[in-house]
């Protein structure tokens, strides 16, 4: 009788977990498409602090990775993205992000090319504010693939 009892309060306990797993809200997909022309469909994303989004980054177009690429990363408020970028540009083996400024990036993809498409999951900053989101690919966010995320 005991014995059933405790297994009772184990399954009760396995059931309770399984019903809070179910009701974490799933991430929710933003896809954003990169042309060769350097441009982005999706330069404003609106997410509440704290949110669960999936970027999915896809890459439009045949060209050779080595001469275009992207990547999505998004950098801490108040990141001087100029300064970012110029820091990075001649480090294709860290992605173009240098060393000394991985600590302003909140999330970033791999690279995507020739109609590859690169996700990234990641939780919106709890703090209110407007984010920079970019790719690192020289000369790329300065053409036009680079958006705001918008906390609020
Ligand atoms: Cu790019």
């Amino acid at each position: 009788m005991h014995r059933f009892r405790i297994a009772t309060v184990v399954l009760s306990a396995f059931i309770l977990a399984t019903a809070v797993a179910a009701a974490e809200p799933p991430a929710r997909l933003i896809k954003i498409s990169a042309q060769e022309s350097l441009q982005w469909d999706v330069k404003e994303i609106t997410a509440a602090p704290g949110e669960k989004l999936r970027i999915a980054l896809a890459a439009v177009g045949a060209m050779p990775k080595m001469a275009m690429a992207h990547n999505f990363v998004l950098l801490e408020l108040g990141t001087d993205a100029q300064a970012f970028l110029t820091a990075g540009a001649t480090m294709p083996d860290t992605e173009y992000i240098a060393p000394a400024m991985k600590a302003k990036v909140l999330a970033k993809s791999t690279f995507a090319a020739g109609g590859e498409t690169t996700y990234v999951s990641f939780k919106a900053p709890m703090k209110p504010g407007k984010y920079t989101y970019l790719c690192t690919f020289p000369g790329h966010a300065m053409a036009g693939m680079k958006g705001t995320l918008i906390v609020k």
